[in-house]
């Protein structure tokens, strides 16, 4: 058998917004636009990945939330409605996914060997979280991949940034394991924002773009920073600055996904795309990713 290989790492941001602003016929409530630089930025991105031959999405989110042990999708399919809790107004999505069970089994498998407290998600009315919908939505909006979820940990909150980070990279690199193992070729997608400092009232028209701005100029500042050194190819750097960025800008960071896809993809040193940056109700989020491939890696942005 061949061996299996990381064809694509992605940080896909997913704020609901940007589903609602699109008006895909899978969500309900209608929208009058918004937040282009990050859809724009989305659309070219999947243009992208439908020139990359693949055969299943691996998605870390911070929206699947488990507290003993790391968990994997576990069944073939899921269909349900998703209304988002927070913005219920802007998210009633009606997905149908399949899941990658055999290359979700085998990452669990190898991250327990390497350790890691693991589960595998056997209920087939388990609802499946926003950050993987809306992310793969963007991402592949015909959904005509197989997707895999790894929940979130809380270690961030049972202990500290830097504990999450080394259990992060090593799941991580299990999962890479895993993936070479198993034959397949596969995208990884870290789905989160950077800074993640949010206004707690919504504007009577959400896609007010007139209302829209960065919470505050600090964060601007740290996201500009953090996306400099993607540019550079300077993710070690990135990774060893996780706490005090995550901390001081209370960054979405935090549940991991960016460190585990570093991790998985042995800390690249290439520089990253850049597909756009925009805040969402105060939140700042870059669309990136990171192309092993040298002959089709390119300057974006
Ligand atoms: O989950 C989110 C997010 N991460 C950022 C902005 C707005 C809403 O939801
Ligand atoms: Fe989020």
């Amino acid at each position: 058998m061949t061996k299996g290989e990381i064809v694509l790492g992605c940080l896909a941001p997913h704020p609901p917004h940007l589903v609602y602003a699109e008006n895909p016929d899978a969500n309900e409530p209608i929208s009058e636009g918004g937040w282009e630089a990050l859809r724009w930025g989305y659309a070219r991105l999947a243009r992208k990945l439908k020139t990359i031959d693949y055969d299943a999405m691996v998605i870390l989110t911070p929206h699947w939330q488990t507290y003993i042990g790391t968990h994997f999708l576990g069944c073939d399919a899921f269909k349900s409605l998703s209304v988002d809790p927070i913005f219920p107004n802007l998210f009633r999505y009606h997905y149908d996914l399949k899941v990658d069970v055999e290359l979700s089994e085998k990452m669990r498998e190898v991250a327990e060997e390497s350790g890691i407290i693991t589960k595998m998600m056997r209920n087939p009315d388990f609802r499946v979280d926003y950050g993987t919908i809306t992310s793969c939505h963007l991402l592949n909006p015909d959904w005509d991949k197989p997707v895999v979820t790894i929940s979130s940990n809380r270690n961030r909150h049972y202990y500290s940034v830097e504990v999450m980070n080394e259990q992060a990279i090593a799941l991580g690199k299990a999962c890479r394991k895993a993936i070479e193992e198993s034959g397949k070729k596969v995208v990884l997608i870290a789905s989160h924002s950077l800074s993640h400092r949010h206004f707690t009232t919504e504007a009577p028209l959400p896609e007010d773009m007139s209302r829209e701005h960065i919470y505050n100029h600090s964060q601007y500042v740290w996201d500009m920073k953090v996306i400099d050194l993607m540019r550079q190819g300077k993710m070690q750097e990135f990774i060893d600055l996780m706490p005090e960025f995550t901390e001081q800008t209370i960054a979405e960071t935090e549940g991991g996904g960016l460190t585990w896809m570093m991790g998985a993809m042995g800390m690249p040193d290439f520089p990253a795309e850049i597909y756009g940056y925009q805040s969402v109700i105060g939140t700042g989020n870059v669309v990136a990713c990171w192309d092993p491939n040298d002959e089709t890696r390119e300057l974006v942005l």
